[in-house]
């Protein structure tokens, strides 16, 4: 990891233009990612190899978490908060657990403390197997570190027993103090300690390269890295992959074959990969240096490597023996095979600052932004869940886009609303299910040949209006009968009114099937209603407007009229005050969340709980316009489903949360409007959340 700089998607596509096709004959990898925790900015993933199938997650500000059963445990294993420094590429970097943990009940952390220096300590488990003590806590092994950046923070225990420590060359840039080929020093080196002899701190495994050699500190393995920022062995072979962080251009990965005695020099700050440094500079000799098996720069590849691990697992046979490495920078990620030949399994705008791997071998993948944990899938398999996006080239085309995949065999009703203003298309959709008919959209003045297509298309013969000439203008109206349509005006002398007529008129065609309930939304803004448009749509209840804090009589005599039994209010009591609720005397339940993302998804949990919903079918529009998720509204409550929203360009955490919690109950999806309303970028992460 080195900087969270995003570099423009354009910028990696013209780069990736000019990169000629590899020669030889690559693996075919495709990945794609199912997000399955959300962890703040998690660091490292790993498993105890202690047959518990818990996954340990650091988060980078010194939380070590525990995933258990597939869940993510409340309680934090050890809070080393206090302790860390979280500047940059400092915080709780690295964990490890020894060889017969179960038995010895202790692990490794690897942390920069308060001053920033590099801090390897040992900690005890509790009586609880999920919780550790700080008691009895022992330093194993101290580094100062002269400058914030560059600290390494991998710590793995080897197939020897050993415990290998990745140490950056300290910080700043270029190695100004030379510690990549120090021999005194223990940063910008691969380090192995023997910290299972018994002594408190550490012993000198006896076998290590330089034991005796003059001038070398003992506890080197390997000279001239950078910054190593993830290394791994291949749990089947032994074989050791060095991600070394490159300066300005060269990004390289090198391997140790299984059993290598040790004492490489990796060439750094002499080389960058396999190019001398400073780049122009007269090359050193090559003699003693060990060049990288793949590079990659920062031209077409990308800024910062993040090493991952040898595919050992079981889910997909393709990937056997298959390194997988990221860049963090560039939300790629590439499988080489042994033979040094990558492939690129995933192009991405996600920051990827590491991989984890859980006991059976399958491989993760943190999302450092947004902080979430995927794991890795094979691309090549088609998804379970089904997901499309139905949209058209403004919103118009939109609503007709849907209003023909809910109605395939045509309507005889159809509900037409101003695409311009929303309030009346929001109370249109308890009217569009209750005709079993589409919701259209018009410009509020003028009649568009596409309508017209669109409903005789459909074989409709009735058209409701709804709401005022100032939102569907008599020549609308007018036009519509002149092509012989049936037109209907629903309205009302404000959209309080309007919104109390359609409710009066749902409870007309319902007859005795009415639910009794009413849904309360504020009509001066919308978000906090559309969510519950799908339910609307089903015939759970029409949707009645209020202002914040006065209720319009009109609503009041709206819902006496029409015998409501009780109220579902959508929003906070900022959007719809208890004073209002109170006013309309019924029996009351409000959904809320802190926004309206959060409002959405707390809109679906309550209908889940009424059985009015399920999450086999997510709708999901923007909420920060509304024609695409009040007309696709009425697709996601033809399916029953639930009505999330996004931002165009940022998926939103409770909708994260939504997805995440419901994914294996989704059978399909779909997001309504184009790309201006739901990105692709956005609808990519969507995907990632189902699996
Ligand atoms: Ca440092
Ligand atoms: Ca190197």
């Amino acid at each position: 990891m080195k900087r969270s700089v995003r570099i423009l998607v354009t910028l990696v596509l013209v780069a990736m233009l000019a990169v000629p096709a590899s020669a030889s004959a690559a693996p075919s990898v495709s990945v794609r990612l199912l997000a399955r925790w959300r962890v703040a900015q998690a660091i490292t993933i790993v498993n105890a190899g202690d047959g518990s199938g818990r996954l340990f997650v650091l988060e980078k500000s010194g939380k070590v978490r525990v995933i258990k059963g597939g869940q993510l445990l409340a309680t934090p294993m050890l809070d080393l908060t206090a302790k860390v420094s979280t500047g940059g590429e400092q915080g709780l970097l690295g964990i490890a657990f020894p060889p017969d943990f179960v038995t010895k009940q202790y692990f490794y952390v690897n942390y920069t403390d308060t001053l920033g220096d590099t801090v390897i300590a040992r900690y005890y488990m509790s009586a609880n197997p999920d919780v550790a003590t700080t008691v009895g806590a022992q330093t194993v092994l101290k580094v100062d570190q002269p400058y914030a950046n560059h600290n390494g923070g991998g710590i793995v225990f080897g197939p020897d027993g050993y415990l290998y420590v990745g140490m950056g060359d300290g910080g700043s840039a270029g190695d100004p103090l030379g510690n990549g080929q120090r021999k005194n020093v223990l940063l910008g080196k691969m380090l192995r300690i023997d910290t299972e002899s018994g002594s408190a701190t550490y012993s000198i495994p006896p076998s290590n390269p330089f034991v005796g050699a003059t001038g070398y500190r003992p506890e080197i393995w390997a000279l001239g890295m950078r910054n190593p920022w993830r290394f791994s062995f291949d749990k089947t072979t032994g074989a050791l992959y060095i991600a070394d962080v490159g300066q300005n251009t060269w990004e390289e990965i090198d391997v140790e074959p299984a059993g290598f005695g040790g004492g490489r020099n990796y060439g750094w700050n002499w080389y960058e990969g396999n190019h001398a440094y400073p780049p122009g500079s007269t090359p050193k000799s090559t003699a003693g240096l060990t060049f990288p098996v793949y590079e990659y720069n920062h031209t077409t590849g990308g800024d910062s490597i993040t090493g991952g691990y040898v595919y050992r697992g079981s889910a997909v046979p393709g990937w056997q023996g298959l390194y997988f490495f990221a860049d963090f920078e560039w939300g790629k990620i590439w499988a080489m095979d042994s033979g040094n030949t990558a492939t690129l399994g995933l192009d991405s705008s996600l920051l990827f600052p590491t991989f984890g791997e859980d006991e059976a071998g399958e491989l993760y993948v943190s999302e450092y932004f947004d902080s979430t944990i995927y794991e890795l899938r094979d691309g090549s398999v088609p998804p379970a869940v089904s997901m499309r996006r139905l949209q058209g080239p403004d919103r118009y085309a939109t609503a007709i886009a849907v209003a023909h995949d809910v109605f395939p065999s045509g309507a005889t009703t159809a509900v037409v609303a101003t695409g311009e203003r929303f309030p009346d298309a929001l109370s249109a959709s308890a009217l569009s299910g209750a005709v079993a008919g589409p919701l259209l959209l018009t410009p509020s003045t003028r009649l568009e040949q596409r309508l017209l297509d669109s409903l005789a298309g459909m074989g409709v013969t009735d058209v409701y209006i709804v709401g005022g000439t100032p939102a569907v203008s008599s020549a609308v109206e007018g036009g519509l009968t002149t092509a012989g349509y049936s037109v209907t005006r629903i309205q009302g002398a404000d959209r309080y009114a309007t919104a109390a007529n359609v409710a009066r008129k749902v409870k007309d065609i319902q007859g005795p099937a009415f639910s009794g309930n009413v849904f309360l939304a504020r009509g001066d803004q919308f978000p906090d209603a559309l969510a519950a448009a799908p339910l609307a749509y089903a015939g759970h209840g029409p949707v009645l407007l209020t202002q914040p804090t006065t209720l319009p009589a009109t609503t009041k005599s709206a819902a006496a009229a029409i015998g409501a039994t009780e109220v579902t209010v959508l929003g906070s009591t900022t959007a719809v005050s208890s004073a209002v609720v109170s006013s309309l005397g019924l029996p009351s339940t409000r959904w809320q969340g802190a926004d309206r993302y959060n409002t959405a998804y707390q809109i679906a949990a309550g209908a889940q709980g009424r059985g009015w919903t399920t999450y086999s079918h997510i709708g999901i529009a923007t909420g920060l316009q509304y024609p695409d998720g009040l007309t696709g509204a009425t697709e996601a409550g033809a399916k029953n489903g639930v009505l999330l929203l996004t931002r165009p360009t940022a998926l939103p955490v409770p909708t994260r949360v939504a997805l995440i919690g419901h994914q294996t109950d989704a059978s399909s999806a779909t997001v309504y409007g184009g790309t201006p309303a739901v990105s692709a970028d956005t609808y990519q992460i969507i995907r990632w959340h189902l699996p």
